[in-house]
């Protein structure tokens, strides 16, 4: 599995630096965004390194597609409301152009009762 020993995610995939961890498994880690932009905020990663959504490969698609199908069952366990009254975002910031911060694939969820969406 690659690994880069200086990113901030494979070390909080690794538990050297502490999250609160929202869903683990072998390949996925789930874990609350320390700056978040609403009341429920967290971010799914692979625990492989990735760079990000421009790097994906073909041999990443099952990874992925488990790990997008986690998406409504941790928004709700996290207490976003049901679909279409509630709901959530699902952001994948790709570099500098698109925002991207952490270069370690990672997607954001982003709901609960929203005075904080501004169009
Ligand atoms: P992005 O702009 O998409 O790369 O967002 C990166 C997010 O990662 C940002 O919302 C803050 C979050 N983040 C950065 N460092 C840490 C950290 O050490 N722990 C946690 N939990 N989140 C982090």
């Amino acid at each position: 599995m690659s690994h880069d020993p200086n990113c901030i995610f494979c070390k909080i995939a690794e538990g050297k630096i502490p999250s609160k961890k929202v869903y683990e498994d072998e390949e996925i880690l789930a874990f609350h965004d320390i700056h978040p932009w609403a009341p429920v905020h967290f971010l799914l990663i692979p625990k492989e390194h990735v760079t990000s959504m421009a790097h994906v490969e073909d041999k990443h698609a099952a990874m992925l597609g488990r790990l997008m199908s986690l998406v409504p069952k941790l928004a709700k366990q996290e207490g976003c409301r049901p679909y279409p009254e509630g709901g959530f975002r699902l952001v994948c910031n790709t570099g500098d152009d698109g925002g991207q911060e952490v270069p370690h694939l990672h997607f954001h969820v982003i709901g609960g009762p929203r005075p904080w969406l501004k169009g």
